[in-house]
């Protein structure tokens, strides 16, 4: 502040003594080794040397233009109580960049977390593609991003919904997107549907609630009218629909896709992700909990196990069928995406692995600006004639124009291909190339022809030569799309005891939050046609009559592999709560959290206060900051008679988590025996024992729920 600064009069001048300006920039702080950093793309696709750490390198602060400034913290204004002035150029670029800093989020999908990572073949599907990054040992990076698909981009994790596993593969011959979900069934047939079924399941049009879940009437309304949506809707209430994490979760290509080898030679497949930790659930209480808890759960989640090394790793493989005119496979028209084809049937034959191995930096610039599409195909890979993949094809590109601003979305670094782009597309919005030359058209002589056209053997994408029969125009699908019913009650029926009373719950907790008493009892019909006890069942919570079956639906052999319970996985990045407090061997709060840490698992330390327990162990989480459901585990050094640590056994205790303790510990256990309630000797016993059980995710044994 000049000194001579005149003093309004009535007010004292300010004592606060002047910021010195500029201030001296330091040296950010180097990144942690496990915090690698993703790689930057650059306009010409090559990894740049840009520095991390800080939002601003430079030494000075300056406009959007460069011009270095004195002040940033007051607006130009005709005396120190007076109104600003339009000249403030500053004020006016600082101010208009910040209104426009968000763009629309997506219309559905708008919630989501990302990664980088890379995708490795085992060149077992060179026999049926000629995709170069389906060859042996070929590594291509990759860019995911998980997502629910009806909440808000502010709206909580976990969510009764559809997960979305979109994965960018950037190959040496252009990019593939394979936009696909954790539930591999679809709502409708046919994509001219998409606006109906998302305006039912989105929030109610006049107060925009309820947010980010299908428990309302509209979605119902919808979906017990519209009966090819039973087979995702059952999808959805079954465990698939609340996810543990986005690292257990299966993926789905949902469409059958057509793939052509060198040879020529075509086939039809479906694409999978296998998680290598499994696929596991919250239980319902557990997940609603959650979203007041911890609504970031799942983002925070991937974040923190790529963060601490624990790379998540998924299988690729593919259920393969051979490319037969009817395009039918064991009786399922594989053009259906209301169907799956059950692994018994179809084999899914591991082609590659893919390991998510970096955090995005920022998280507009890669997770919000990333642009899938169904249409990025790479040559090997071609689609078919699905009518929901066909709509697909118009709709992602279409959105892209108005989400991010424009044609040039490809130009974003998170979007631009790893391949070399020489696409003769010219200006638009948010043009970031400068392109040189007069001749950006086909053909010309000024370019001396170029850039010219490639064969197959060249590595062009080659549209597929598939005889389309001999039809007339209409606007019909199938009638082998017709049964709506037969898988769903398979689905059902493949799924454990436990499994099955988690649907007619969710049903049952979805249903009585609707209104509208016709359209229960509409659902409730299609419930008695799929199965007359899961129909009683929740007919009975909802204190409605189970109506009788209209229709006869065969039953089909179950299918054990779309069950969750039953199998033992790995426990690498589970977080195990140890309770403690000021009275407890602080070596032995030591050796367990050194036990659990060498299982690759993560020892999160709870005590009454923060800081360190004996000045020897940190403590991660207080008795007022934790909450049950953030640990698989927990186990108990101590018995602290603290209302919060009862409440943290009870829940543990009803979400079917494993409980251990010993010493004092196991006081807090008292009048719990039941299965996985563990009293051990020592710490070490009371980890082993933790460890063994969360091999089956929860203890399903105790019926808790
Ligand atoms: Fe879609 C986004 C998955 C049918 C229209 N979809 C979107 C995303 C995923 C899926 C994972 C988020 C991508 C991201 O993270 O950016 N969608 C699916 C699957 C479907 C499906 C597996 C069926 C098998 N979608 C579908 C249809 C239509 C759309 C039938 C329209 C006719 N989807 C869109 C969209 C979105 C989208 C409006 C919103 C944001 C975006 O595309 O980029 O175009």
């Amino acid at each position: 502040m000049p000194a001579d600064t005149p003093k309004i009069p009535g007010v004292p001048s300010s004592t606060v003594p002047p910021v010195e300006e500029p201030t001296t920039p330091t040296t950010p702080p180097e990144p942690k080794p496990d915090q690698a950093e993703p790689e930057v793309r650059t306009a010409t696709g090559t990894p740049a040397d840009l520095p991390r750490g800080r939002a601003q390198q430079g030494e000075y602060l300056t406009t959007a233009q460069g011009a270095r400034l004195t002040d940033t913290d007051h607006s130009l204004k005709a005396g120190r109580r007076g109104p600003i002035l339009l000249q403030d150029h500053h004020f006016r670029e600082k101010i208009t960049h910040f209104d426009h800093e968000r763009i629309p989020e997506r219309v559905v999908h708008a919630r989501g977390a990302g990664a980088h990572g890379v995708f490795r073949a085992t060149g077992a599907a060179s026999s049926i593609t000629r995709a170069q990054f389906l060859q042996k040992d070929v590594e291509t990076p990759v860019f995911v991003r998980f997502s629910t698909v009806l909440g808000s981009r502010g709206s909580a994790d976990t969510v009764r919904d559809t997960r979305g596993f979109a994965t960018k593969f950037y190959t040496e011959e252009g990019t593939f997107d394979l936009v696909g979900n954790n539930i591999p069934v679809f709502f409708i047939q046919d994509a001219i549907k998409f606006p109906d079924v998302v305006h039912a399941a989105k929030p109610h049009p006049d107060r925009e609630i309820p947010q980010a879940q299908s428990a309302h009437d509209t979605f119902w309304d919808f979906v017990s009218l519209h009966t090819e949506a039973t087979a995702h809707t059952m999808w959805n209430m079954s465990d698939r629909g609340i996810p543990r994490s986005y690292r257990m979760m299966e993926g789905f290509g949902v469409h059958t896709f057509r793939v052509v080898n060198a040879e020529g030679d075509t086939a039809l497949v479906k694409f999978h992700w296998k998680p290598r930790l499994g696929v596991h659930s919250l239980v319902w209480e557990e997940a609603q909990l959650i979203n007041g808890f911890d609504p970031d759960f799942h983002r925070r989640d991937l974040a923190d196990a790529i963060e601490a090394g624990a790379y998540p790793e998924w299988d690729l493989g593919v259920q393969v069928f051979p490319d037969t005119p009817e395009q039918v496979f064991e009786g399922i028209d594989l053009l259906d995406p209301t169907k799956i084809v059950p692994e018994e049937l179809a084999p899914v034959q591991i082609i590659g692995t893919m390991v998510l191995n970096a955090n995005p930096t920022n998280f507009f610039a890669e997770t919000e600006q990333v642009a899938f599409h169904p249409g990025h195909l790479v040559p090997g890979i071609d689609v078919t004639d699905d009518p929901l993949l066909q709509g697909r094809l118009f709709s992602y590109l279409d959105t892209q124009l108005t989400r991010l601003g424009g044609p040039n979305f490809g130009q974003i670094p998170i979007n631009r291909p790893h391949a070399p782009v020489n696409d003769m597309f010219r200006d638009g919005f948010h043009q970031h190339a400068v392109h040189t030359g007069v001749a950006p058209y086909k053909p010309n002589s000024l370019d001396a022809g170029c850039p010219f056209m490639a064969g197959v053997t060249e590595g062009a994408f080659v549209d597929l030569p598939v005889e389309v029969p001999a039809a007339k125009k209409e606007r019909e699908v199938s009638r082998s799309f017709d049964d709506h019913y037969t898988q769903v009650r398979q689905f059902y029926l493949s799924l454990s005891e436990i499994e099955q009373d988690h649907v007619a719950y969710a049903y049952t907790f979805e249903l009585g939050k609707c209104y509208e008493q016709s359209i229960k009892e509409r659902q409730l019909q299609i419930l008695a046609n799929i199965d007359t006890g899961l129909c009683e069942k929740v007919a009975a919570g909802l204190g409605l009559p189970a109506p009788k079956p209209t229709v006869e639906v065969s039953d089909l052999p179950q299918s054990p592999a779309l069950a969750q319970v039953g199998k033992t996985w790995p426990v690498q990045g589970r977080l195990i709560g140890i309770v403690a407090d000021d009275t407890t061997d602080v070596d032995q709060v030591l050796a367990a959290v050194q036990a659990v840490d060498a299982a690759d698992c993560v020892p999160l330390v709870v005590a009454p206060h923060g800081g360190m327990l004996g000045g020897v162990v940190p403590i991660s989480r207080t008795f007022l900051t934790a909450r049950s459901i953030e640990f698989d585990a927990v186990i108990l050094a101590a018995a602290p008679a603290d209302k919060r640590v009862q409440i943290l056994v009870d829940e543990t205790f009803r979400h079917q988590k494993t409980l251990a303790a010993w010493g004092p510990g196991a006081a807090a256990l008292e009048g719990l025996a039941a299965p996985g309630v563990v009293v051990a000797d020592d710490p070490q016993t009371a980890v082993t024992q933790v460890l063994d059980l969360l091999g089956t995710h929860r203890v399903w044994q105790r019926d808790t729920l």
